[in-house]
């Protein structure tokens, strides 16, 4: 787990040698990577460890809303293209919980707190797919918040995180697209289908603005993270920025945003915009979004249904290992 001598005292003794901490500092503040061998402070390496575990975690549930569309998409073309996007988010996640192993932390026991209910997840996914639309309203407004989010985490402080984003983001950019030409589609369709582009832009709204988490007045970890370059914007500048960004595509395609507050500021250069209902997103995130249940019970099931594919893989590597050292 620890990789020089150095780190595994210092974790020991919970003493930080100053120097150390000293060049650690240094080398963030110079933009420069921290990478799996380097010395780094214990509550830095547990940060990370939280944050791109719960991004993991995120991208794992994230595939069940949408995998429920799957057997119902409108067309072949939208199957292959939902089925495709359901995968990269499998894909993310894989890379995410590697990432988060160079820190030491064994994958079995990152699994186990999401399914213990200790770890979170994104809010946004405790939220059920009623429609078709819902899948167009998700891959523009979900996976816009997220690439409005993981852009500058490509330059965040810790290497493998940092990588990790840069590929991410190339494959969310294409699923941000696919959901605007769905959105795009229906808008221009006839009234029914403009009505559920309508409901769904309503519906995932607000939601997505809670992504970006909580004010940053009232966000407990932003100011270190900030200072650690672990996160490069406050969540209050991203949700800015992506409110900015979004307001012009639903008007390009027809449709308007569900908040009556929404106003161009001409002074700031920004929009200003309502009060996020800050209540339904801490109650999200103890668990009780509308389908939080639901999809912790599906997400058990697939882990139990999948033991059987571990155990081979298992058995298959041994296998080799064996032949190999024979
Ligand atoms: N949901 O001090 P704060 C995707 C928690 S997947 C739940 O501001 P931080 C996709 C937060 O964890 C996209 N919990 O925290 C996948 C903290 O509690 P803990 C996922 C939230 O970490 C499939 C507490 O509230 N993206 O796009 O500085 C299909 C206080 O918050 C949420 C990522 O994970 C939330 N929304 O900032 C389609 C991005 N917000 O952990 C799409 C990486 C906050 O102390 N993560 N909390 O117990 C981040 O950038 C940051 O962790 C956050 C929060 C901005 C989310």
């Amino acid at each position: 787990m620890y990789t020089t001598e150095l780190q595994k005292q210092a974790a020991v003794t919970s003493v930080e040698p100053a120097e150390l901490l000293a060049a650690f500092e240094a080398r963030v503040a110079a933009d420069e990577f921290i990478e799996p061998k380097d010395w780094m402070p214990e509550a830095y390496r547990r940060t990370l460890i939280r944050q791109m575990s719960q991004h993991a975690h995120s991208e794992v549930v994230g595939m069940l809303p949408e995998g429920n569309w799957i057997t119902r998409a409108p067309s072949l073309r939208r199957k292959a293209v939902l089925l495709a996007k359901v995968q990269d988010e499998g894909g993310h996640a894989l890379y995410l919980y590697s990432a988060t192993e160079t820190l030491g932390a064994a994958r079995d026991d990152l699994i186990d707190a999401l399914h213990s209910g200790k770890a979170k997840y994104s809010t946004i996914f405790n939220y059920p797919t009623l429609t078709w639309a819902d899948i167009g309203a998700i891959g523009w407004l979900v996976d816009g918040a997220a690439i409005m989010n993981q852009v500058p985490l490509q330059r965040t402080s810790y290497g493998p995180y940092a990588r990790a984003m840069v590929r991410i983001c190339k494959e969310e950019s294409f699923h941000q697209r696919q959901g605007y030409e769905i959105m795009m589609a229906l808008a221009g369709g006839t009234a029914e289908q403009k009505r559920m582009a309508q409901d769904a832009l309503n519906r995932w709204w607000w939601p997505s603005l809670m992504m970006f988490g909580p004010p940053d007045d009232n966000s407990p970890n932003s100011a270190q993270s900030m200072r650690w370059r672990i996160k490069r914007d406050t969540n209050d500048q991203l949700r800015q920025k992506f409110v900015d960004i979004t307001v012009p595509q639903a008007e390009a395609i027809g449709l308007s945003v569900p908040d009556p507050d929404l106003k161009w500021n001409e002074a700031r250069g920004q929009y200003d915009f309502g009060a996020v209902d800050w209540e339904e997103f801490y109650a999200a995130v103890r668990g009780e979004g509308p389908v939080a249940r639901e999809r912790m019970q599906a997400r058990r099931k697939a882990w139990d249904d999948g033991a059987w594919v571990r155990d081979a893989a298992t058995a298959h590597a041994e296998k080799q290992r064996a032949r190999q050292a024979a």
